[in-house]
């Protein structure tokens, strides 16, 4: 059964743009609900716990440091079969490699700086929201 909640952040480069409200305004218009939302900052240490399964790659150091650069804006996201389609709205990793049209195509600086980040499995997106809401239950 596909689930119907993801977790997705709009990272420091987007924010500081001013791309937020665009970035919102796609994802409210895929059909997506915004369940929960804020804005706020992480510490070093804070991004280092959230890329925790990356901290054996080369980019670990630099990701942490980026992410934690500005403010962020983390959500939870609703839709059936949320996880999946997020994914493919926002796009490959990469934004040299990301389809038209896509969150990360339009919004991207780069593979690091690339815009929004959305959770790879269900399991993860529970992790994640839990990270910066709480119990994924209350909502
Ligand atoms: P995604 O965000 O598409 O799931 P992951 O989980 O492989 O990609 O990577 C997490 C984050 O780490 C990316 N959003 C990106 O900011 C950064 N990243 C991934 N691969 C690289 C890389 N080769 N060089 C620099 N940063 C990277």
């Amino acid at each position: 059964m596909p689930t119907n909640k993801t977790f997705t952040m709009i990272k420091p480069d987007a924010v500081e743009d001013g791309n937020s409200g665009s970035i919102i305004q796609m994802i409210e218009k895929a059909g997506f609900r915004v369940v929960a939302l804020k804005k706020t900052q992480l510490t070093p240490e804070r991004a280092g716990q959230f890329y925790e399964v990356h901290k054996e790659r080369p980019f670990y150091n630099d990701l942490c440091k980026y992410m934690s650069s500005g403010p962020i804006i983390p959500m939870i996201l609703e839709k059936q079969n949320a996880v999946a389609d997020f994914r493919t709205l926002i796009g490959a990793t990469n934004p040299a490699n990301a389809d038209e049209g896509t969150i990360r195509k339009l919004f991207a600086k780069s593979i690091e700086a690339n815009a929004i980040h959305g959770s790879d499995s269900d399991e993860n997106a529970g992790i994640e929201g839990n990270f910066f809401f709480g119990g994924l239950e209350q909502f």
